[in-house]
C-alpha cells in the first residue's frame, strides 16, 4: 500500500501548464498581450454568451465554446458547442441562443444542460431567401429584441451586383419571415454592431483591391494609385442608406471604372459617406466597442475608452509596403457620438517588418479585457490595460 503523500507527488506533474506566450508583438505602453487560448484549427469570428462562454467559429466547419473557470484570462476548458457548419462565420448571443451563419444560413443554436455542446438548433432562414458563395462568402449578424440583420458582400471585386441580394443588409422577423432591403452599396461588411447605448448599427466596410489596375498599375510592383486608395469605411447603416459600392467609394469618389454612366453624380450625391476611414487595404475586419456598463464594473481600461471601438486589421496584401496588421483604437466622442481620432494599440508585425499575426476580430469579455482572434496563428490574444506605472518597471 502507498502512502497518500506518496500518490500526491506522483500526481504532480499533472498540475495545468503554464499558459504560453504571445509573440512579441509591439505593444502600445499601459497595454499588454497575453494568450487567451491557442490550438485552434483557424481562430475567426468571437461571441460571448450570458454565462461567459467564449464561442469562437471556424470556417472549416466547427463552433469551438470556451471557459475560463479559474478567472486567470486564460480560457483553459474546451467544447465543440457545433461542427459540420462549412463557412460557419459571424455570431451574436441574443435571448439565449447563439445566433451564428454559414454562407447561405442563419441558424439559431443552445446548450440547455451546460456541456458546451449545443442541444438544440434551428434553421431560422435558408439559401433560398440568401445569396451565398462568391469571393466574399462571410455573413454578418446582428440579433436585436425584434429583428435580425445579415449581409454578403461582392462576389468578386468591384462587381455591379445592384440588381441581385447582395452587397446589401436585409432585416428580417427574428423566425426568420418579412425580409425587408434595410441598406445597400456594400462590399463586404462582416460584422454589425450596436453603438452601446443606442441602436445605430454600425460596421466596417472593406475597401476594394487593385484600384488603378485599369489606368496601368501593376499588382505588387508599380501601384502608386491602388496603395492609397480606396479607404476602408467605418460606416453607420441607416435605413435605406445608399453606401456607394461598386460605383461610388469613401467620401463620393466616382469610380473610375463607372465613369461612363450617366447617374455616375447622383450616385455619388446620394452615397452616404464613412464616420470614418482607415488607410486603403488595411484590411480592417471586425471590431467591438468597449460598453461602458462592462468597463465601469471592471475598470479594465481607463474611464476615457468608455464607448470606443476596438479594431481588428488583418493588414494589407495589395500594397507594396504593407500596411494594418494590428488591432488599433478608434476614440469617440461620448458628446457627439462620432469618432475623432486612432491609435495603434498593437501591431502585429515585429521591428523588421515581419507578420507575426493577422487579426480577424475583437470582442469585449466580461472581466472587461478585450480578446482577438487570429487565423494564421491560430490564437486568441488577450489585451488588457496594466497603467503606465506598470509599463515604465
Ligand atoms: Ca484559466
Ligand atoms: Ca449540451
Ligand atoms: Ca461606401
Amino acid at each position: 500500500m502507498v502512502a497518500a503523500g506518496h500518490v500526491l507527488a506522483q500526481e504532480a506533474p499533472d498540475a495545468p501548464a503554464p499558459a504560453p506566450k504571445a509573440p512579441p508583438f509591439l505593444v502600445r505602453p499601459g497595454y499588454e498581450v497575453t494568450v487567451a487560448a491557442d490550438d485552434f484549427p483557424a481562430a475567426r469570428f468571437m461571441e460571448f454568451d450570458d454565462k461567459g462562454t467564449l464561442y469562437v467559429s471556424n470556417p472549416g466547419g466547427e463552433i469551438l465554446s470556451l471557459r475560463d473557470l479559474d478567472h486567470d484570462g486564460f480560457y483553459e476548458t474546451r467544447g465543440t458547442f457545433s461542427r459540420n457548419m462549412k463557412s460557419v462565420h459571424g455570431l451574436c448571443w441574443a435571448n439565449g441562443w447563439l445566433w451564428f451563419t454559414t454562407s447561405g444560413v442563419v441558424w439559431k443554436a443552445r446548450d440547455l444542460d451546460g456541456d458546451g455542446d449545443h442541444d438544440e438548433l434551428v434553421e431560422v432562414t435558408r439559401d433560398t431567401t440568401l445569396s451565398q458563395g462568391g469571393n466574399h462568402w462571410m455573413r454578418s449578424i446582428l440579433v436585436t429584441r425584434t429583428h435580425f440583420f445579415t449581409s454578403i458582400g461582392d462576389s468578386g471585386n468591384i462587381t455591379d451586383e445592384s440588381g441581385t441580394d447582395r452587397q446589401k443588409i436585409w432585416r428580417f422577423n427574428l423566425d426568420g419571415s418579412g425580409k425587408t432591403l434595410f441598406a445597400s452599396g456594400i462590399r463586404n461588411t462582416e460584422k454589425l454592431r450596436f453603438r452601446p447605448g443606442t441602436e445605430e448599427i454600425w460596421g466596417i466596410d472593406h475597401g476594394s483591391d487593385n484600384f488603378g489596375k485599369a489606368l496601368g498599375e501593376r499588382t505588387g510592383s508599380v501601384q502608386p494609385v491602388t496603395d492609397f486608395n480606396p479607404p476602408d469605411e467605418l460606416n453607420k447603416y441607416v435605413e435605406g442608406g445608399f453606401y456607394g459600392h461598386p460605383f461610388i467609394t469613401g467620401y463620393r469618389l466616382p469610380r473610375y471604372e463607372f465613369r461612363e454612366r450617366r447617374d455616375i453624380v447622383d450616385l455619388a450625391a446620394k452615397t452616404v459617406v464613412p464616420e470614418w476611414t482607415f488607410p486603403a487595404h488595411s484590411a480592417a475586419n471586425a471590431f467591438c466597442f468597449i460598453d461602458p456598463e462592462v468597463n465601469d464594473r471592471t475598470h479594465a481600461f481607463p474611464a476615457d475608452h468608455n464607448g470606443d471601438l476596438f479594431v481588428a486589421c488583418r493588414g494589407s496584401w495589395n500594397r507594396t509596403v504593407k500596411i494594418g496588421y494590428q488591432i488599433c483604437r478608434v476614440m469617440f466622442d461620448p458628446w457627439t457620438g462620432a469618432p475623432y481620432g486612432m491609435q495603434t494599440i498593437v501591431s502585429t508585425l515585429d521591428a523588421n517588418g515581419r507578420t507575426l499575426a493577422r487579426p480577424v476580430d475583437c470582442v469585449q469579455a466580461p472581466d472587461g479585457s478585450v480578446l482577438w482572434s487570429c487565423d494564421e496563428t491560430n490564437a486568441v490574444y488577450r489585451l488588457r490595460y496594466t497603467g503606465l506605472a506598470a509599463a515604465k518597471e
